[in-house]
């Protein structure tokens, strides 16, 4: 397992709409163990390949409590096929977007359906952090930041926010 690098907005691959992933071999198996490894390291909850640079639809999560055992997930070409009625609304933070944080409106709960690791297709019924976690992760596929979610006023102002945070962080380190 290789740790990669996770890519900050406004990195233009952030921006990009990530490929469906046509075999799911050991070269994809291999990808998916540098992402968990790499959102383990940062650590968050979930990463998409297009934070490391790969415009692959794969994503991997792990929303179990920090002091109990891991429940990895390895999505590819996950899709929501249904939604629940209701939304709410949660704070969200992004591993591309460092101390930035904004609450965003969700649905409570989603129908998934992927392929895992052995490349079988499966469903998940998600709610929770699990269900805000996935459209995240899924947003991450098509391009989408949960910035993207706010209006275009609050939008710029956490943007330029990370981006002074980023000049600042460039200043320190040389
Ligand atoms: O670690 C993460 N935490 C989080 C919290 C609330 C809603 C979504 C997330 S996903 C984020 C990791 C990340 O950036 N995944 O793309
Ligand atoms: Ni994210």
């Amino acid at each position: 397992m290789a740790l990669r690098e996770i890519l900050i907005a406004p990195h233009p691959a952030l921006k990009t709409k990530a490929e469906p992933v046509v075999d799911v071999d050991d070269e994809v198996r291999e990808l998916l163990d540098d992402m968990l490894g790499t959102m383990y390291a940062a650590p968050g909850i979930g990463l998409a390949a297009p934070q490391i640079g790969v415009a692959k639809r794969l994503v991997v999560v792990d929303v179990s409590a920090k002091d109990s055992p891991n429940e990895p997930l390895h999505l590819i070409n996950p899709e929501i096929v249904a939604t629940g009625e209701t939304r709410e609304v949660a704070e969200e933070g992004c591993l591309s977007l460092p101390d930035i944080y904004a609450d965003i409106e969700r649905f409570e709960r989603v129908f998934v359906r992927f392929r895992d690791r052995d490349g079988a297709v499966r469903e998940l019924d998600a709610d929770g952090l699990l269900a805000r976690c996935l459209q995240h992760e899924i947003d991450h596929l098509d391009g989408v930041l949960f910035v993207d979610h706010l209006s275009m006023l609050r939008r710029r102002m956490l943007l330029r926010k990370l981006a002074k945070q980023q000049r600042e962080k460039q200043r320190q380190a040389s």
